[in-house]
């Protein structure tokens, strides 16, 4: 029950490391298909809108009691003025729905321990504590209902800062000793059960940060939910593995395509609950890559809104769901039921379905070719673009596929290149391409690696703004190196970057050696000083650093690799490696 007991937050208690789980038969056979949701974080947290006594509050606004040591009795009384009249449950499904997304999933306790429903369990709910008095829930599952959505409530189970034996409400004096199984008895394990018996079919039961949860205390909670609603999907945030599906950290999108179900939470600013300051929007074009490239991992992509106090949805997030609407409208076919395809292209993102490769290309080609990595097994029968039908020229070469493209993208977003094979895509090849003209960026996490260690890191930028990245450390000297593998379609000059963080004071740097076909040139890294922010999960300062120029000729299975030369080296954590095109004949 320590976990929260300093003001650092450890990553066990938001959800550690992410559980694998099992792909699922009938119960949410219409996930995998959905690719596309929404979050709606709306509370207590929502009428204060980041600010408290005057004080703006930066990063997440759900946890402003927690932030502001809010004491829970306080905190009770905001709920006198929360009177959302501006909630319309229609108009949020159809908002929904109008964004192209699939199903929606809708804070019904967070942690400040406040049921947005009607509850027999705790008088700290929506209906009996504020002058709104209506069931929005309640409201919300009719409208769904009334459309076919798939609704999802998300529930805080371990931290509840409104009861003294619940977890996180480390400000307010207990007396006694803190008993969380009484907690459970009392509220978490009836509340879900209200909420399993009182709102139809329920779609999703999202659990969060189950920090210190009991594994029998989860399973109970498992229990509870396949007695009640055997349908219901539960999010991996249950606690010890026990989840149908994978909520990966928040705002995590693969580079690489994950198995099993899988979803990525993302906020559209910088907060899940409202904040009015925060103003740090994501435009269309940016969501729609973030969801094509989550698609094309093979995981569904869950945007958040948080209305405000009024029960408003901030216009402006409401304006560029709408456009993300209307690219899904045009261009839905190449998402939703797809399955992925090719591995990383630097353009976009590709997804398939059956004999149809779908290209979602972002960033049109300027020379008029799209080149894409090869469809080992497959024939290219025909190519065209989605937008207007309109066919283009194809050339299939031995490693890659070349597609003419007009000078103008179709689509100002961005615009799908639909390849019909004539048979379906099977054997993916697992190497990287290096296409010419574009930079090729290859992780740490995909690098053969020897005499170091991979370790994932991730750490806050602003508060509950959390970043991820996986590097290669504790390098060996001798003996540590790391080796990235891909293929050449065509000839090309290109630089080498690395992106690294390194703890080395002074000036002298780290010597490594750089090994590239038969080559071998010595080369440094400068010391980039320590990381920030907080001792546990620092935040890493990575730097980029350019370390020369290479040229490659046509053929598969090339490889860079690189080596500490020097003891002074072993610190260095090694985010990626990528591959800049330059070019030199004129
Ligand atoms: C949690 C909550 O604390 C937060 O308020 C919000 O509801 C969010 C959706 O979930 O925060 C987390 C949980 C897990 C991670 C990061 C933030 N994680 O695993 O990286």
């Amino acid at each position: 029950m320590s976990a929260l007991s300093s003001r650092t937050v450890s990553p066990e208690m938001w959800g550690g490391p992410a559980a694998r789980c099992a792909a699922l038969s009938e119960r949410g056979s219409w996930f995998p298909d959905a690719k596309f949701g929404m979050f709606i974080h709306w509370g207590l947290y929502s009428e204060l809108g980041g600010c408290w006594q005057d004080k703006a509050y930066h990063g997440i606004g759900e946890w402003i009691q927690w932030r502001a040591r809010i004491p829970a009795a306080e905190y009770a009384r905001v709920a006198q003025r929360f009177h959302p009249v501006d909630f319309n449950a229609r108009e949020w499904v159809r908002t929904v729905q109008d964004a192209g997304m699939r199903y929606l999933v809708i804070t019904a306790k967070h942690h400040d321990g406040f049921a947005m429903f009607r509850s027999a369990v705790s008088p700290f709910n929506i209906v009996d504590a504020t002058p709104f008095k209506r069931d929005p829930l309640a409201e919300l599952a009719e409208a769904c209902r009334d459309v076919g959505m798939p609704l999802g409530f998300y529930y805080s189970q371990t931290q509840d800062w409104h009861e003294p034996d619940a977890v996180g409400n480390e400000w307010d004096a207990v007396e006694g000793e803190r008993r969380f199984d009484r907690y459970l008895e009392a509220k978490a394990l009836p509340q879900i059960e209200e909420l399993l018996t009182n709102y139809g079919d329920v779609a999703i039961l999202w659990f969060d940060t189950p920090g210190p949860i009991a594994r029998e205390d989860s399973l109970q909670l498992q229990a509870r939910i396949r007695q009640l609603q055997p349908g219901c999907l539960i999010n991996s945030r249950i606690g010890n593995e026990l989840g149908d599906y994978e909520t990966l950290g928040d705002q995590e999108i693969p580079r690489q395509p994950h198995g099993g179900l899988w979803e990525t939470i993302d906020t559209h600013n910088d907060t899940w609950g409202y904040v009015a300051h925060d103003r740090n929007w994501k435009a269309p074009a940016e969501i729609l890559r973030r969801l094509v490239q989550v698609a094309a991992c093979g995981g569904n992509y869950v945007l958040n809104v948080g209305p405000d106090g009024r029960g408003r949805i901030p216009a402006l997030a409401d304006r560029m769901l709408q456009s993300v609407g209307t690219w899904l409208e045009a261009n839905g076919t190449a998402l939703y039921g797809t399955i992925p395809a090719v591995a990383s292209v630097p353009w976009g993102a590709c997804t398939a379905r059956d004999k149809t490769l779908y290209a979602h290309v972002f960033d049109w080609p300027r020379d008029g070719r799209l080149l894409l990595p090869g469809v080992p097994g497959a024939r290219v029968r025909s190519v065209r673009n989605l937008h207007d039908g309109a066919s283009l020229a194809v050339e299939q070469l031995p490693e890659h596929i070349v597609v003419q493209t007009p000078a103008m993208p179709p689509d100002a977003f961005a615009s799908v290149v639909v390849l019909e094979l004539d048979a379906p895509l099977v054997a993916q090849n697992p190497r990287p391409s290096l296409l010419s003209g574009w930079p090729l960026r290859m992780d740490a996490a995909n690098a053969e690696r020897s005499g170091c260690r991979l370790r994932k890191r991730s750490w806050m930028e602003k508060f509950g703004d959390w970043k991820h990245a996986e590097c290669l450390e504790e390098w060996e000297v001798p003996g540590g190196e790391a080796r990235w593998t891909f293929d050449v379609p065509e000839a090309g000059a290109f630089y080498l970057d690395l992106e690294y963080s390194s703890p080395t004071e002074g000036d002298e740097g780290s010597e490594w050696i750089l090994r590239c076909g038969s080559s071998e040139t010595p080369f440094v890294l400068l010391g980039t000083g320590e990381s920030h922010g907080d001792e546990a999960n620092p935040r890493l300062l990575l730097r980029k650093c350019r370390i020369g120029l290479l040229e490659f000729t046509r053929g598969s299975g090339q490889a860079v690799a690189i080596q500490p030369k020097d003891a002074a080296g072993r610190q260095t954590r090694l985010a990626a490696v990528t591959l800049v095109p330059a070019r030199i004949e004129s």
